[in-house]
C-alpha cells in the first residue's frame, strides 16, 4: 500500500524538496498534480485539505501535513535511522544539531525571506505593489548574506557539516531559487547545487 500521497504543481516547485525527501527515504509515495495556472490550488476540495492553498501538502495515515521543512522532518522522524538529521548517537550532537539548525534559519530569514519578496517583484508582476527601491533592496541584503552562507562550504561537502542533511535539500533549492531570479551564485554554491543534483535519489524530471 502507497502510504504518501503528495500534492505538487505540474510545474517544479518547491514540492521537489519533498519529492526528494521521501526518495532519500526510499519511501513508497504518489503524487496528485495540481495546475497552477487554472489555480487548482484554490479548488474547495484541495482548501479542505490544506487551508492556505499550498503546496507542498502531503496526507498520510487520514491525516493532512504542510511546509516543506515540516513534512520533510515528520517522514525523517519516521524512518528508523533518521537520517537527514544528526543521530543523537553522534559524538557532538548537541553541535550539529545546532549547526543544522543554524544553517536553516539562517536561510529562511536572511535570505528567503528577501527571495520570496523578490519573486513578487520580479516574476509575480510585483504582485502586492511593493515600493519602487524594494527589488534592489531585497538584493542588497541577499548579496550581503549570501558569502556567510557559502562560506560554510569551504571546509566541508555539506552546508551543515560533513553529512548529506535536509538542510542540503533546503539549500539547493534556496541557490536554484536565486539562480531562477537572476542573483549570481559564488562558484562555490554552483558546485554545490551541481554535486547536490549528481545524487542518485534526486529527482530528476
Ligand atoms: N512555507 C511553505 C511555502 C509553500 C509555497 O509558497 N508554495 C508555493 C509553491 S513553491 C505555492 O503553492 N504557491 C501557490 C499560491 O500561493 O497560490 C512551504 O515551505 O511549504
Amino acid at each position: 500500500m502507497i502510504g504518501y500521497t503528495l500534492y505538487k504543481y505540474t510545474h517544479p516547485s518547491r514540492a521537489e524538496t519533498v519529492v526528494w525527501a521521501l526518495q532519500e527515504l526510499g519511501l513508497d509515495y504518489e503524487t496528485k498534480e495540481l495546475n497552477a495556472y487554472k489555480f487548482e490550488q484554490r479548488s474547495p476540495e484541495f482548501l479542505a485539505i490544506n487551508p492556505f492553498g499550498k503546496v507542498p501538502t502531503m496526507t498520510h495515515d487520514g491525516k493532512h501535513f504542510t511546509e516543506s521543512l515540516a513534512i520533510i522532518e515528520y517522514l525523517n522522524d519516521l524512518h528508523p535511522d533518521r537520517p537527514l538529521t544528526p543521530s543523537h548517537n553522534d559524538d557532538n550532537y548537541a553541535e550539529k544539531n545546532y549547526k543544522l539548525r543554524q544553517v536553516i534559519s539562517f536561510g529562511m530569514i536572511e535570505l528567503e525571506s528577501y527571495v520570496w519578496i523578490l519573486t513578487k517583484i520580479k516574476v509575480l508582476d510585483n504582485y502586492e505593489n511593493w515600493p519602487e527601491g524594494t527589488a534592489e533592496k531585497c538584493i542588497t541584503n541577499i548579496q550581503n548574506a549570501l558569502p556567510i552562507a557559502t562560506s560554510w562550504l569551504d571546509s566541508q561537502e555539506y552546508i551543515a557539516g560533513d553529512r548529506f542533511s535536509l538542510a542540503d535539500i533546503y539549500y539547493h533549492h534556496l541557490f536554484n531559487w536565486l539562480k531562477m531570479l537572476g542573483v549570481s551564485l559564488p562558484e562555490q554554491a554552483k558546485a554545490y547545487v551541481k554535486r547536490l543534483s549528481a545524487r542518485e535519489n534526486f529527482p530528476k524530471k
